[in-house]
């Protein structure tokens, strides 16, 4: 979702959605980048605080509500956890439920083939490194993120499509690694249901949709099959 107060659209979507269709789950999983960019779970900022409160009713309601970290939002932590009273799940995580097997991951960790992002990311992943940056002014924090996120951008413009996705190889072995499991992930904004064969097994994998300003989509598994639903 990125949730920004820049792209009010999708922020309405959402809350709508948790208000609303999400109250008839038994469970919400959301794999990562709910935010646009987290700083920090002491972090301030009123339109974080809005997410955090709609979550914490939408889980009053009923709902248990789990959430992977993504790449924008590597530092969300316990604090943010209980304010919003959701569950953090490691990455990547095996959902196994009595129909089916799921492996479900934020995504960017196969994307091997862009060494710069995976350096970078082993970097921010550390735990002396994420020490450092938390001990730092929230204003100095948030004046960094706007900065890395326009040199990501820059960075992103200059690299192939194909280079900033899953890489095929790490992808199989992943999905060996994780018994075959179906495979669901977000990350690289090219919604398409995949088809691998690994070790003479098929294996789905599911690649979410980014959200819009007009459009929002989740998928539902209903204990039979997993279906794309349109939110706008
Ligand atoms: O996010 P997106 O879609 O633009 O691109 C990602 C990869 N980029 C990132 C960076 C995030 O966008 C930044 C999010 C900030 C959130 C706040 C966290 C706390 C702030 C930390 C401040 C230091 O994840 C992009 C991938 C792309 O996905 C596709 O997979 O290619 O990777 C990059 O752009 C990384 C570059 O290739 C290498 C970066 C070199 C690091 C530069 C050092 C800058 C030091 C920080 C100074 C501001
Ligand atoms: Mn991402």
């Amino acid at each position: 979702m990125h949730l920004s107060p820049g792209s009010p659209g999708v922020t309405r979507i959402f809350l709508d959605y948790l208000g609303g269709l999400a109250r008839q789950a038994q469970s919400l999983y959301i794999l990562g980048d709910l935010f646009e960019a987290w700083i920090g779970d002491d972090d301030d900022d009123s339109f974080h605080q809005k997410i955090i409160a709609a979550l914490n009713a939408a889980s009053a309601a009923g709902i248990s509500i789990h959430i992977q970290r993504g790449n924008r939002d590597f530092l969300l932590g316990s604090r943010f956890a209980a304010a919003s009273a959701t569950k953090l799940l490691p990455d990547p995580f095996l959902l196994s439920l009595p129909e089916k097997k799921f492996v479900l991951s934020h995504g960017d960790a196969l994307c091997t083939d862009d060494k710069e992002y995976q350096s970078f990311r082993l970097q921010v992943r550390s735990p002396t490194w994420q020490t450092a940056f938390l001990a730092r002014p929230l204003a100095e924090r948030r004046a960094l993120a706007t900065q890395l996120r326009q040199q990501s951008t820059q960075y992103k413009q200059q690299k192939d499509s194909t280079l900033m996705d899953l890489n095929r190889q790490t992808t199989d072995d992943f999905i060996r690694q994780h018994g075959h499991a179906t495979f669901i992930h977000g990350h690289t904004h090219q919604p398409a249901t995949h088809h691998h064969l690994v070790d003479n097994i098929p294996v789905e994998r599911w690649v979410l949709a980014d959200w819009q300003e007009d459009r929002g989509e989740i998928l539902g598994w209903d204990g039979i099959s997993l279906q794309r639903q349109a939110l706008i």
